[in-house]
């Protein structure tokens, strides 16, 4: 491969992990290009942020809009950025990728995974009929197109759901119900970590604004929601459930669904690093030192994909794994390193410091994510239901990785990179194992669908190079 064609440092995600890390390896020196699959830099938080208009921009709030210096800062140093760039290959010697455009190969010294997170996917009774949705694609459908629906029934829990919520309400979109699915025990908990949430004052408060404002809007709000059912035969009709108060049912063609987000590990199990069972999140997490490497030489990891913090947390993770990484390949002596780094770990411990108290208020109850009627669809490629994995785990079948050839399970387009989290969960509490003893799948390239001409299209010595790692 040409000496243009090779780099530093890869990254894959121009979020703001991605492009923190970018702006501290530029400024070393160090040759970097970033690859993302959104067509502007941003990731979740900030999609389009370059060109919200003034009225979209007032609704996302003063937050999203503090994207727009750090996507100057990345724009202007100097790294290559290739946008609508799918990551779908990583390897030690560099990556692939395609775009509408084409798309290619890289050979890089480093690969640093900045793939953010994704929604914890909330298997109910209904959850594939039309006309429902994540509150998270709700959300992207209003960043990037400034589209919303009117008389949507929000359920479950976690800030997003919160935020998407206050987000509508500014827009002045009428909401038809939120359906709070927080356990309340969750409130005991979650109150022995508030003392050190109170390090981080500004988050809370932002929170507790957002709470206000939904409490002090004309929005029905149900909480201790449970058994929530939603009904309708070719397009969602209504949705069922219990509280305190007895069985409820309201008509609605529109549901957003929402129970936090957790790590997208469909880089990091692809490229074969080591990943743990975090309990506190209720996820598992590629294992990275308090620079975000990884178990493997070539590989790191940071912001949400690497573990949930947020997107303060997730630029201040970047910038770090991007000194670690000029400092690795001897651009950086130990002494800079070290001055370099240890405001910015200063710094994220502070952010850091709202997260067991977020985590253990919005911990997502058991019932919203193992479902216990046998025909809940768990994984949605090959609608293989609780049923027949109850049957796999009843015959012997002790992990994921198993069931793919008891039930098709995980075997569809997706690769089991939405029902992962669902599976192991479920053969966990079926089972009686750990998550952690249950374990991942043992996902592998290409990371996202690509046609077999685009693999066919590796260069010669990638491909070489692939085969002597195994
Ligand atoms: C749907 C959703 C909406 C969210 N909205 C908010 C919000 O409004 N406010 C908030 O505070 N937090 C939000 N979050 C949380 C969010 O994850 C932030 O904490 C923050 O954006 C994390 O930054 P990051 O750089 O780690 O990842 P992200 O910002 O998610 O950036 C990751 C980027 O990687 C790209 N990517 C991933 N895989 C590939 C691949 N294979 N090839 C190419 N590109 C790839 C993605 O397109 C994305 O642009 C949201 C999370 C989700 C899942």
């Amino acid at each position: 491969m040409s000496d243009a064609n090779r780099v530093d440092l890869a990254i894959v995600g121009a979020g703001p992990a991605g492009m923190a890390a970018a702006i501290a390896t530029r400024r070393h020196g160090l040759k970097v290009a970033v690859f993302d699959e959104q067509p502007a830099p941003g990731g979740q938080i900030y999609r389009d942020v370059e060109t919200a208009e003034a009225g979209r921009s007032a609704i996302l709030g003063a937050d999203y809009l503090a994207g727009r210096p750090l996507a100057e800062a990345f724009r202007e140093s100097g790294a290559s950025y290739y946008p609508r760039a799918m990551v779908w290959r990583i390897a030690p010697d560099g990556l692939s990728w395609r775009a509408p455009a084409g798309g290619g190969e890289i050979a890089a010294v480093r690969i640093l995974v900045a793939g953010g997170a994704m929604e914890r996917p909330f298997p109910i009774k209904g959850w594939t009929l039309p006309g429902v949705m994540t509150a998270g694609a709700a959300q992207i459908l209003l960043k990037s197109e400034g589209m919303i629906a009117d008389n949507a029934v929000f359920i479950g829990c976690g800030p997003l759901l919160a935020l998407v919520a206050c987000q509508y309400l500014k827009a002045g979109v009428r909401i038809r119900a939120i359906l709070d699915t927080t356990p309340p025990q969750n409130r005991m908990t979650a109150l022995q970590h508030l003392p050190a949430a109170l390090a981080a004052p500004g988050m809370l408060a932002k929170g507790i604004g957002m709470l206000a404002r939904i409490a002090a809007s004309p929005v029905a709000v149900y909480r201790r929601v449970e058994s929530v059912e939603l009904v309708g035969d070719r397009h969602l009709a209504a949705v069922r459930w219990r509280d305190p108060q007895g069985f409820h049912e309201i008509e609605t063609g529109r549901v957003f669904l929402h129970q936090g987000i957790i790590p997208n590990l469909n880089p990091t199990v692809a490229a074969g690093c080591r990943h743990v069972w975090d309990e506190r999140q209720l996820a598992f997490r590629p294992e990275t030192d308090a620079f975000g490497r990884t178990s493997l030489a070539w590989l790191l990891s940071a912001g949400d994909g690497a573990g949930i913090a947020g997107a303060k947390a997730a630029a201040l993770s970047g910038e770090i794994a991007g000194h670690a990484v000029a400092h690795d390949l001897e651009r950086l002596d130990g002494a800079s390193f070290e001055a370099a780094t240890r405001p910015l770990i200063k710094a994220r411990r502070r952010e850091l410091a709202l997260r067991p108290f977020l985590d253990a208020l919005y911990r997502p109850a058991q019932s919203m994510r193992v479902p216990d009627d046998d025909d809940v669809v768990v994984c949605r490629c090959e609608e293989v239901r609780r049923g027949e994995v109850g049957r796999a785990v009843a015959e012997g079948c002790p992990g994921p990785n198993q069931l793919k050839s008891f039930t098709r399970a995980g075997m569809g387009p997706c690769q089991g990179r939405l029902c992962g989290h669902t599976v192991v969960e479920t053969i966990a509490a079926l089972s009686g194992a750990t998550p952690e003893a249950v374990g991942y799948y043992r996902s592998r390239m290409p990371l996202k669908p690509v046609t077999v001409g685009e693999i066919a299209g590796l260069s010669f010595e990638n491909n070489l190079r692939e085969k002597s790692h195994g």
